[in-house]
């Protein structure tokens, strides 16, 4: 099967799961499953679950073990995604297209359907079906510690920190090290974990994940920018608006999209260390990076 065979055929049960882990209510605070069905059901690219399915794949893992804790990562991005649309952050009025939550709802509603949206993450994980009590103490400790203060929370305090200020490379590449990689990074674990890999070949994922991880976010900023020149009066993108440092402001554009090339580059020389079959990743990482949307 081709990585195109293989995304078709992952998206509807990611998209079918993701709907019947948070049904409408009769509670009398059903608006907060509304909400956060509002932004978990909203098209998104489903990235991070494809990736775990990928790399279970890849390594000869059981995919219907796979696709809850799969789909706890879009958890986690969803909440992330709202929570750093919020006012106090970013302050965006759009995302993929439609108004963010805050602007449906309101800033308090948002909020707790990120909070939920964050909690029920941990939930589905100590109750995925087909998954051993090993495996899910440590795909807890990988999500907690991935989206926690050592990974993506703590790559989005370092970014408000750096808002404003020239900061050299590394730190930018540290901020987005932790803020996208370390996520995507857990998505290709979290496949590790479910099939029983050797250390060896978490670490190598683990490298793989880092190395996409930048590569990906340097492509979003570069989409980012023509993006809001197509759709913006402004022209203006969200991190322009916020006076943020991106790869692009940093290097400029044919620079930005070298080094794009030069990590996937090395990301599948990494991925050659392990003795699997693993051009389905390989595919997966040029389709994201080559991707002109
Ligand atoms: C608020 C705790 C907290 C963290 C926020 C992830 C994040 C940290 C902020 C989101 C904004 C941003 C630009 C993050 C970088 C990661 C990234 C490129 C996100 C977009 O991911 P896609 O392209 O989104 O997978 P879709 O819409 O396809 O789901």
């Amino acid at each position: 099967m081709d990585i195109a065979e293989f995304i078709q055929q992952s998206i509807p049960k990611i998209e079918k799961q993701l709907d019947l882990l948070i049904p409408e209510t009769k509670l009398p605070y059903n608006k907060l499953f509304q909400a956060a069905r509002y932004s978990l059901l909203n098209g998104g690219k489903r990235l991070r679950p494809l990736l775990t399915l990928v790399s279970t794949s890849v390594l000869k893992g059981n995919l219907d073990a796979a696709l809850i804790p799969a789909c706890s990562l879009e958890l986690i991005h969803t909440y992330s995604l709202i929570h750093d649309d919020l006012p106090c952050m970013d302050n965006d009025d759009y995302r993929r297209g439609k108004p963010t939550l805050h602007k449906i709802y309101n800033e308090g509603d948002a909020l707790l359907a990120g909070d939920y949206l964050l909690t029920k993450a941990f939930e589905i994980l100590s109750e995925a079906p087909f998954v051993n009590d090993h495996q899910k103490v440590r795909l807890i400790s990988t999500l907690s510690q991935r989206s926690g203060g050592s990974g993506m929370i703590g790559g989005q305090v370092l970014d408000i920190q750096h808002t404003g200020k020239p900061i050299d490379p590394e730190i930018l590449k540290n901020i987005h090290h932790h803020k996208t990689g370390a996520l995507l990074t857990a998505s290709l674990e979290f496949g590790a974990i479910l099939s029983n890999a050797s250390d060896f070949t978490i670490q190598v994922l683990q490298q793989f994940g880092s190395q996409i991880g930048l590569a990906f976010q340097i492509v979003d900023d570069l989409l980012d920018v023509s993006k809001n020149k197509r759709e913006n009066a402004s022209g203006k993108s969200s991190d322009q608006i916020n006076n943020k440092v991106t790869y692009l402001s940093l290097f400029g554009y044919n620079e930005a999209k070298n080094k794009a090339q030069e990590l996937l580059q090395s990301s599948l020389d990494v991925l050659m260390k392990i003795p699997e079959e693993t051009s389905l990743l390989a595919s997966l990482a040029k389709l994201l990076i080559n991707r002109q949307t």
